[in-house]
């Protein structure tokens, strides 16, 4: 078990006893071997313990559920649903099209790592909902992967702040495959665990739903530097 109690599979075991194995051997090439080995780590941890290993420009690469959706550009669809007046399925292009905030700020996961100053550009989650239109009664918004597991959700309160993106880019290119493109979500001023990758749909609910790590004890209140029993800076 890790410390969320969650189990530890095999193959994360297997992988983290090959990393050990890697160590020993020193070297340039054992670098090249540790990336190899992250890289199969990385994809099949259902723990985040791939944390544990440092990975290069500071981000590194979670599915919990062991694998990269691949969905084609021209595939891609998110739908707007729930307790809207007009529920939305937006294409790509679709998206591409609607007017984009961008902003830079820090991405900080609860398991303790930082990458500072990270560029973002998509669509406000907010101008979303305006467009679908929110009806009375609406508490929260829940949003789904396309990975079939992955869920999170806000307060409409807090889905509704400029800082919430439904995010096309990053670092000026289109958010790559491993980092939840074509569209992710990026919650700035939250934990990373917020910012569901491979975003595919968006329902406004009536209660908050519960989120997939807060299933395993993680805040729902995810603000960084203020839960989750951690003092980190807030995000800037
Ligand atoms: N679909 C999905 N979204 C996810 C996760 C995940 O495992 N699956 N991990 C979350 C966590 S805990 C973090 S810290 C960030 C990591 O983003 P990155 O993989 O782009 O570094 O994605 C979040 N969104
Ligand atoms: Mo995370």
């Amino acid at each position: 078990m890790d410390e969320n109690g969650v189990p530890v599979g095999r193959r994360v075991v297997l992988g983290m006893l090959a990393l050990g194995a890697v160590g020993v051997v020193g070297g340039r090439s054992a670098q090249s071997a540790i990336d190899s080995v992250r890289a199969t780590v990385s994809n099949h941890d259902p723990t985040g313990l791939s944390a544990l290993v440092p990975a290069a420009g500071g981000f590194r690469y979670y599915s919990v559920t062991g694998d990269v959706p691949r969905v084609a550009d021209s595939d891609y669809h998110l739908s707007v649903s729930g307790l809207v007046r007009r529920p939305l399925r937006l294409s790509l292009a679709e998206l591409r099209a609607l007017p984009h905030t961008s902003l830079t700020r820090d991405f900080q996961c609860v398991t303790g790592w930082r990458v500072e100053n990270v560029r973002w550009s998509g669509v406000a989650l907010g101008d979303l909902l305006t467009a679908a239109g929110v009806m009375p009664g609406a508490v929260g918004v829940s949003v789904r992967s396309s990975d079939g597991v992955y869920t999170e959700s806000l307060s409409l309160d807090q889905a509704r702040r400029r800082d919430v993106l439904v995010a096309l880019e990053m670092e000026g290119k289109p958010v790559s495959r491993a980092h939840g493109g074509p569209v992710r979500l990026y919650v700035a001023p939250m934990y990373g665990y917020k910012s569901c990758k491979w975003l595919s749909d968006i329902e406004v609910t009536a209660q908050i739903r519960t989120g997939y790590w807060e299933q395993y004890g993680y805040a729902t209140e995810a603000w960084v530097g203020n839960s989750n029993g951690r003092d980190d800076a807030p995000t800037s």
